[in-house]
Order: C-alpha cells, then sequence, then structure tokens
C-alpha cells in the first residue's frame, strides 16, 4: 500500500514523501525582491516532498499586490537563486509558481501606470492589496482592464516562456508551475464571465481554453520536459471567477493536458481556502470524472491535490489512489516540520491570520519546531 510517506518521482522531480507546500502569497518581497528571511522561511520547510513557491510575477505586467516577487529583472534572479541554493542544501526541492495576475491588479502597481490586461474590459468584483507611501497596507477595488489585442497574445505567452526559462537555469528552480487557478489570467481566459471574446481564444470551451494550453507550450519550452506543473481550480469564486457548468470545460482542459508531458497536476478542491463542497452552477463538480478523462487521455504526470486537508485525509486520499501527492497551505505556515508532524501523530502549531500578508518574521519564521 502506498502512504502518504513514501517517495516519488515525477518527471524531473525526485521527492522523498507525497507532502507538498502549496504556493502561498505573504508580501514580503519589497520592490519584488525575495529577502534572506524569505530564503529562511523556505529553508525550514525543505523537509515537504516539493516546495510551490509564492506566486511570482512573470513581468511587472503580471504583478497585482504589493511587495510579490518576480522573475523579471536580474536582482530578483539573483534572490531567488539565494532561496534555491539554501533549500538545495537543507535537501529540499523547490518549483516557483508563475503568475500573471490579469485584471486582479491596480494600476499603481502596473508600468507607467497602465491598466491591467484581460482577456476583456471587464472589471473584476474582487480586491487587491497594496501598501501606501507611509508604510501602511489597504485592500483597494481592482482596476477597469483593457482587452488583450490578439497581436499582443504572443508577446504574453513569450514572457511566460522567458520567466520559466529564467527559473530554471538563472534562480535555480527544480520546475515552475503554471497559476492558472483563482480567478487570475489563465483562468480568466477560461471563465466565460471574464471571456467575451469574438475571437479564436473566447467563445466556446475550445477557443477559451487556447491560451491555457498556448501557455503550458511556451513555459515547457522555456523550463525544459519534466519541470512543468499547473494549478487549477475548477470550481472557485475567488477573484469573481465564475463559469455556469465548469464539468465539460475542465474535462477539456484534462484531455488537452494529457498529451503535453507535465510533471504534475496540482487542483484545488471546491473554494480556494473555503468550503470544499462549493458548486458552480447546477451540479457537483466530479472531481474523480475530472481526473479520468486526464488518465483515460494518456496523462501520467502525478495528481496532487488541496484544499482544507488535515493528515488523515491525506493519508486517505494516497492510500486510496485518489491522489499521489497532497498539497498544504495553511498547516505549513504554521509548521515548518509538518511532513514529522504529521508522520509521528504530533499536535499541530495554530496559524495565526493576521501575519499572513506582509511584514516581517513574526508569524513567517518564528513558529516553532516541535521539540
Ligand atoms: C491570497 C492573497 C493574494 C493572492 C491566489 C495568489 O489566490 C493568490 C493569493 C492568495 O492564488
Amino acid at each position: 500500500m502506498t502512504t502518504l510517506f513514501d517517495p516519488i518521482a515525477f518527471g524531473a522531480i525526485a521527492a522523498p514523501n507525497r507532502i507538498v507546500m502549496a504556493p502561498l502569497t505573504r508580501n514580503r518581497s519589497p520592490g519584488a525582491v525575495p529577502t534572506e528571511l524569505v530564503a529562511e522561511y523556505y529553508t525550514q520547510r525543505a523537509s515537504a516532498g516539493l516546495l510551490i513557491s509564492e506566486g511570482t510575477a512573470i513581468t511587472q505586467q503580471g504583478q497585482g499586490y504589493a511587495d510579490v516577487p518576480g522573475l523579471y529583472a536580474p536582482e530578483q534572479l539573483a534572490a531567488w537563486r539565494r532561496v534555491t541554493d539554501k533549500v538545495h542544501e537543507a535537501g529540499g526541492r523547490i518549483v516557483t509558481q508563475l503568475w500573471h495576475v490579469g485584471r486582479i491588479s491596480h494600476e499603481t502597481l502596473q508600468p507607467g501606470g497602465a491598466r491591467p490586461v484581460a482577456p476583456s474590459a471587464v472589471t473584476a468584483k474582487s480586491k487587491t492589496f497594496l501598501v501606501n507611501p507611509d508604510g501602511t497596507g489597504g485592500f483597494a477595488d481592482t482596476s477597469e482592464p483593457r482587452a488583450l489585442d490578439l497581436g499582443e497574445i504572443p508577446g504574453i505567452l513569450e514572457d511566460y516562456r522567458r520567466a520559466a526559462k529564467a527559473a530554471v537555469e538563472e534562480a535555480g528552480f527544480d520546475g515552475v508551475e503554471i497559476h492558472a487557478a483563482n480567478g487570475y489570467l489563465v483562468d480568466q481566459f477560461l471563465r466565460s464571465n471574464s471571456n467575451l471574446r469574438t475571437d479564436a481564444y473566447g467563445g466556446a470551451i475550445e477557443n477559451r481554453a487556447r491560451f491555457l494550453f498556448k501557455v503550458v507550450d511556451a513555459v515547457t519550452e522555456g523550463a525544459g520536459k519534466g519541470r512543468v506543473g499547473i494549478r487549477l481550480s475548477p470550481v472557485t469564486p475567488a477573484n469573481d471567477a465564475a463559469d455556469p457548468d465548469p464539468q465539460p470545460l475542465f474535462e477539456h482542459v484534462a484531455r488537452g493536458l494529457a498529451s503535453r508531458d507535465l510533471a504534475f497536476v496540482h487542483v484545488i478542491e471546491g473554494s480556494t481556502g473555503g468550503p470544499r463542497d462549493y458548486r458552480q452552477g447546477e451540479r457537483d463538480f466530479d472531481y474523480a470524472a475530472f481526473k479520468a478523462a486526464y488518465r483515460d487521455a494518456g496523462g501520467k504526470a502525478a495528481w496532487i491535490v488541496n484544499n482544507g486537508y488535515d493528515g488523515e485525509m491525506a493519508k486517505q486520499a494516497v492510500q486510496s489512489g485518489a491522489a499521489d501527492l497532497v498539497a498544504f497551505g495553511r498547516l505549513f505556515i504554521a509548521n515548518p516540520d509538518l511532513v514529522e508532524r504529521l508522520r509521528k501523530g504530533l499536535a499541530l502549531n495554530e496559524p495565526d491570520r493576521a501575519t499572513f500578508y506582509g511584514g516581517g518574521a513574526k508569524g513567517y519564521t518564528d513558529y516553532p519546531f516541535a521539540a
């Protein structure tokens, strides 16, 4: 019987266990450059089977929140190299999450104060987080986006390819995860409420999924085969993502991904950070059918599940074969040694919400290891 603590190899990655640290936005990289504290934070968690970095902007246009790190300037890549070197010295593995927020941004974060870009000029009913010049932080409505011209799409795909290549070759990551979840740019193309395009990227499911597949191909060209994963959230309402019937949309996505040589597919079940039984439209989403669509089409990637798992649920998911690995978010914020705690059945530290976003060491690198 396969357990949560058994090793697994997928693509170019060999993990000593099936416990993954989920990507977690922490807003502790002023000027988009990760600090030494960021390196310490990830290194503390290096016993995870795989670390997935917080969402990291592929370009300044892809930035949507204050103090989120990037992959588009030499000093950002050099700083990430210090992070990945420390993680590797500690025996860990780390991929970075490639992030373009699309319309979930604010003019003050964009190059030249421009409007954020999106599939269509539809403002999200969502907030972003900004830091004021006096250092205080606050939530702000997302700005009205402008629709991407058809002719601009190759440039965005090139941004993905370049960031993926730099992430592996310069920043030293073991691979990359494409952020295609939670209402950001790739998800905005998928959903009928944010994609009103009438060209080859809008309308029918096949068209709305086109951008995602092109991003996967560009990122694979940049990072190399076996070094690319993707994160999807079929039903989440995060950032105003909505679709009347996600099942056929995501089964189409699953079939298209099957032929693309991914290392892993990472699925958020339910509402991100919220109820697992959340649904969009008339019917419950069938996650087993979604996975079967991928496997039946020949997909070989490792299957990572996420959202509200505790140790028991995770053990069950791996033992039953429902998943190959399980990603934990909040539990990893509060427990740097989560693997050991789950293995030994030790008590868990409680995460402190007040220090999730922004700040320094408090609530970041000061959670205690088990005695
Ligand atoms: C929480 C706060 C800001 C961003 C996501 C990257 O939902 C995020 C995010 C989460 O994927």
